[in-house]
């Protein structure tokens, strides 16, 4: 059985990181292992969240691997949230990394302009760091504006989507998948690994909800790992996600802090077979 490891935070409430990537790639018939680095009592979008790093347990769990000779055929790095973590997970990096697993990261720092709560300049810093140490970076239009240390816009369409996703391939030198594009009014994701780029837009609903990118990255990974390409993995990604968002949208009585992902995973078992 193919097996992939998650290291993000547990958010208790909130369906994002590890409650989103776990039931998502364990769904598509892959072992999940989990590495939680820190628990919250919800993600940071609430006020008053509670925040504890777990980063002594992170080290002997990881030792403890390495008795084990664990080896992952993905590695899935999410939120990190602190320095500290950053520094674990270059560490990890450097013990798990073989030569055929893919490493995927995605920054999970900011979304719709702004930085998620909490995230400094020295994470930032950090986070760059860690991007050149990956496989595939997998960002938003807001981490990819930020990381490239541009200016924001609210919109980004094919053609900046592609110039963008051109300079961040630069640092990892291998592939980067942008969300939150834009084209005839409907929205996707475009893909780029130093030769080619790849794309797939659906519709777009009149809402942003939370946690999408987490559910995009999962099913990325998942896809990967089931032996899709990356442009077929970005399809599928998109095409989910999506799926989430409408169930979500259309439904009277969803929360405000997460998509209905479960009631769509029938759809993305469908898609992957
Ligand atoms: O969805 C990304 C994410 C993950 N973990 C925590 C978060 C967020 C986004 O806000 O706050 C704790």
């Amino acid at each position: 059985m193919k097996k992939v490891v998650s290291i993000q935070d547990v958010s208790c409430v909130g369906k994002c990181s590890q409650t989103v990537a776990l039931p998502i790639i364990s769904s598509m018939g892959i072992e999940t292992a989990i590495l939680p680095t820190s628990i919250l009592s919800t993600h940071t979008a609430f006020k008053e969240f509670t925040f504890k790093k777990l980063t002594e347990e992170l080290y002997k769990i990881k030792e403890h691997w390495k008795r084990e000779k664990f080896q992952f055929d993905l590695i899935y790095i999410g939120y990190t949230g602190s320095e500290e973590i950053l520094d674990f997970v270059l560490e990890f990096i450097s013990e798990f990394k073989t030569k055929s697993n893919i490493i995927i990261f995605d920054p999970a720092m900011a979304d719709n302009g702004e930085m998620y709560q909490g995230i400094s300049k020295n994470i930032f810093a950090k986070i760059k760091e860690v991007a050149k140490k990956t496989d595939i970076i997998r960002l938003n239009r807001t981490e990819a504006t930020f990381l490239l240390e541009k200016p924001y816009k609210e919109q980004l369409n094919l053609e900046e989507g592609q110039k963008l996703v051109k300079e961040l391939q630069k640092l990892n030198k291998k592939q980067v998948v942008m969300t939150g594009i834009e084209k005839d009014n409907k929205i996707g994701a475009l893909g780029y690994d130093g030769n080619a780029y790849y794309n797939n837009f659906e519709i777009k609903y009149p809402k942003n909800y939370h946690g999408t990118g987490d559910i995009f990255t999962s099913t990325l990974a998942g896809s990967l790992v089931k032996g899709k390409k990356i442009e077929e993995a970005i399809k599928i990604s998109t095409k989910f996600t999506t799926e989430c968002v409408r169930i979500t949208y259309e439904d009277k009585d969803s929360e405000e802090y997460g998509v209905n992902f479960e009631q769509a995973i029938p759809y993305l078992l469908k898609l992957i077979l």
